[in-house]
């Protein structure tokens, strides 16, 4: 039987109008939506990265609007993998409100098992900027974001080296957890942990979302 695919599940934050459900849609489709507002109910994709060889499926989450009233449930957290904070490199008021973001991420997510990537991603790298890396590189300091990335949705820049990074990093996280579970982690009948067994566990708890 083939080998299942690392999966993780990666979630979209940040404030209406940035590019959230255009970043979705063309990391579903491989296009840019003209009209998002159709997007209403469709809140769930997958897609398939090739890493080092290694395919890697990401299920990635859209808000599909409910943003506007600040009202994530906990259940839009749930089994997240990574966060991608999204702003508008065309306005510094988005970067500026992504801190109430991230602070909302470390709330939700407090319980996890595993610290969840925060990832901040500057969209619409098309337009004129308006903000500074600087000041993005700033808030993923404050707040724990290991990755600064700038994409457009529209025309889809960056957004292929995005997913590879992503991908990448979050492969290796799971790979050092797994290692470090084998180091200290016996089993129940007091036998170290084998690679396969832990890999069939974390396989029948991966998050399907499609
Ligand atoms: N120029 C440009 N416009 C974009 C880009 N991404 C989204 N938009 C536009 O920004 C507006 C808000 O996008 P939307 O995806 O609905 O934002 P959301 O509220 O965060 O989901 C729409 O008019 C999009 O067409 C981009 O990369 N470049
Ligand atoms: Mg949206």
């Amino acid at each position: 039987m083939a080998a299942k695919r690392p999966t993780f599940k990666l979630v979209l934050l940040g404030e209406v109008g940035v590019g959230k459900t255009s970043l979705f849609f063309r990391l579903k489709d491989g296009a840019f939506l003209e009209d998002t507002s159709v997007s209403i109910g469709v809140d769930c994709c997958e897609t398939v990265v090739k890493v080092e060889g290694e395919e890697v499926r990401l299920c990635i989450w859209d808000t599909a609007g409910i943003e506007r009233f600040r009202t994530m449930t906990q259940g839009y957290y749930r089994h997240a993998d990574g966060v991608l904070l999204v702003y508008s490199l065309a306005d510094s008021a988005s970067l500026r409100l992504l801190t109430s973001w991230a602070r909302e991420v470390d709330d939700r997510t407090v319980t996890s098992s595993s610290p969840v990537l925060k990832i901040i991603v500057g969209n619409k790298s098309d337009l004129e900027h308006r903000t500074t890396e600087h000041t993005a590189s700033e808030l993923a300091a404050t707040y724990g974001c290991e990755l600064v990335l700038q994409v457009s949705a529209k025309t889809g820049e960056g957004i292929e080296e995005a997913l590879r990074v992503i991908a990448g990093k979050l492969l290796a996280r799971s790979r050092e957890r797994r290692r470090s579970k084998l180091m200290t982690s016996p089993d129940s009948d007091g036998n170290p942990l084998t690679l396969d067994r832990q890999d069939r566990t974390e396989r029948r708890q991966a998050p399907r979302c499609c």
